[in-house]
């Protein structure tokens, strides 16, 4: 069987995170990388044994004969590059937000449909297997009609007002920075496991440090922790550190998600609590091999990740035995398990099990509409 030729571009925190992911899957080449600067990118290139480096993504998806790529740059580029690899033939996992705007996330995703390209959006939360077991859960009718859903994604690699990154920028990263970028994580996950749709949000942001000590050098998302106070200068910051969001679904019930950067302590701990009319279910991403089932009438219990103990959609994305713990990466290597598949077969499925541009639009939307209701204190429809 021929190897897949895949390039990726963007050498920051999540680029190589694509290409160990990719490297696990077997019959997947990574023959290329980008990185805009020329010494960056033949460093990187070395330390990653990939022998084609490039500085310019013209030319990293007009070489080497590749089949796919991924995009793993900063956000405002994500647009531009899927656009040029679509046109150029090639199918793409794009990371999230698919873009920065709902237009030209609308624009893609009806590009892939007309070139028929396999197209993915990096939504990897959702291959937690606890969480397709959930998901399970909630299909065959164990968890029963849906109460409430209660979730929190928290972080603290910006807890202090000297942490930075090109997240902080909206000319990079969007209008939004925490419910973008961990938020839109979670309310994709909500959607996914629960089937429901959510119909309307009321949003409060908070932006604990309005201003922020910028980095005279580049720094890469996690790494700012290694430089000193005299390395910085002020800069003004408009985009939330934190952000609790009311949420109703079309099936008449309610939730709440809260999402923080500056949470001392969580490093990077997303929780869904899901209540259902026969029990309630909560993953924690902390202990991501456990899921905890709630009981009224009998004793809670803890369901451990095992391809034995799992219902067989859940347990396709266990790689192994039980008390084997996955985790964080292996959330990337399933979701390419997957999407590979569909590159196999040249084209995207009819009902793809991973998560596509369209998902990413619906994130974009619902980005916007808790944006809207922010800034106009007020419920606005989904
Ligand atoms: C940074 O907040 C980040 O890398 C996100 O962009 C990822 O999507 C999340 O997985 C971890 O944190």
């Amino acid at each position: 069987m021929k190897n897949i030729r895949v390039g990726v571009a963007g050498m920051g925190f999540i680029g190589p995170v694509h290409i160990e992911a990719l490297r696990r899957n077997p019959g997947i080449e990574v023959v290329s990388i980008l990185h805009p600067d020329p010494a960056e990118a033949k460093a990187k290139a070395e330390s990653l044994s990939i022998e084609k480096y490039y500085t310019d993504f013209d030319e990293l998806i007009a070489n080497d004969n590749l089949d796919s790529v991924h995009i793993c740059t900063p956000n405002f580029l994500h647009y531009e590059m899927a656009k040029k690899a679509l046109e150029a033939g090639l199918h793409v996992v794009c990371e999230k937000p698919l873009s920065t705007t709902i237009e030209e996330a609308q624009a893609l995703v009806a590009l892939a449909k007309e070139k028929g390209l396999a197209n993915c959006v990096h939504f990897n939360l959702r291959y937690y297997p606890a969480v397709r077991q959930m998901k399970r859960m909630r299909e065959t009718g164990e968890l029963g009609n849906i109460y409430s859903i209660i979730g929190s994604y928290l972080q603290d690699w910006l807890f202090y007002e000297t942490d930075y990154n090109w997240r902080l920028e909206p000319s990079q990263s969007g209008e939004s920075r925490a419910v973008a970028d961990i938020g839109s994580h979670l309310i994709d996950l909500l959607e996914y496991v629960t089937g429901l749709k959510i119909t309307a949000v009321f949003a409060d942001f908070n932006t604990v440090h309005e201003t922020r000590k910028k980095p005279l050098k580049p720094i890469e998302t996690y790494s700012g922790k290694m430089l000193k106070p005299e390395d910085y200068a002020d800069m003004e910051i408009t985009t939330e550190d934190y952000a609790s969001i009311l949420l109703r679904f079309d099936n008449g019930n309610k939730g709440v998600v809260t999402v923080s950067q500056v949470a001392a302590g969580r490093k990077n701990q997303l929780k869904i609590e899901i209540a259902g009319s026969n029990e309630t279910v909560m993953f924690n991403s902390e202990s991501p091999n456990a899921l905890w089932v709630g009981h009224r009438d009998r004793p809670n219990q803890e369901l451990m990740r095992d391809p034995a103990l799992f219902d067989a959609e859940a347990a396709k994305i266990i790689n192994y035995p039980g008390g084997h713990n996955e985790g964080f990466p292996d959330t990337s290597k399933q979701l390419f398990k997957e999407f590979y598949a569909a590159v196999r077969e040249g084209k995207q499925p009819e009902k793809p099990s991973f998560p596509t541009f369209a998902d990413g639009l619906r994130e974009l939307i619902l980005c916007e509409r808790i944006i809207e209701s922010q800034r106009e204190e007020k419920w606005v429809k989904a």
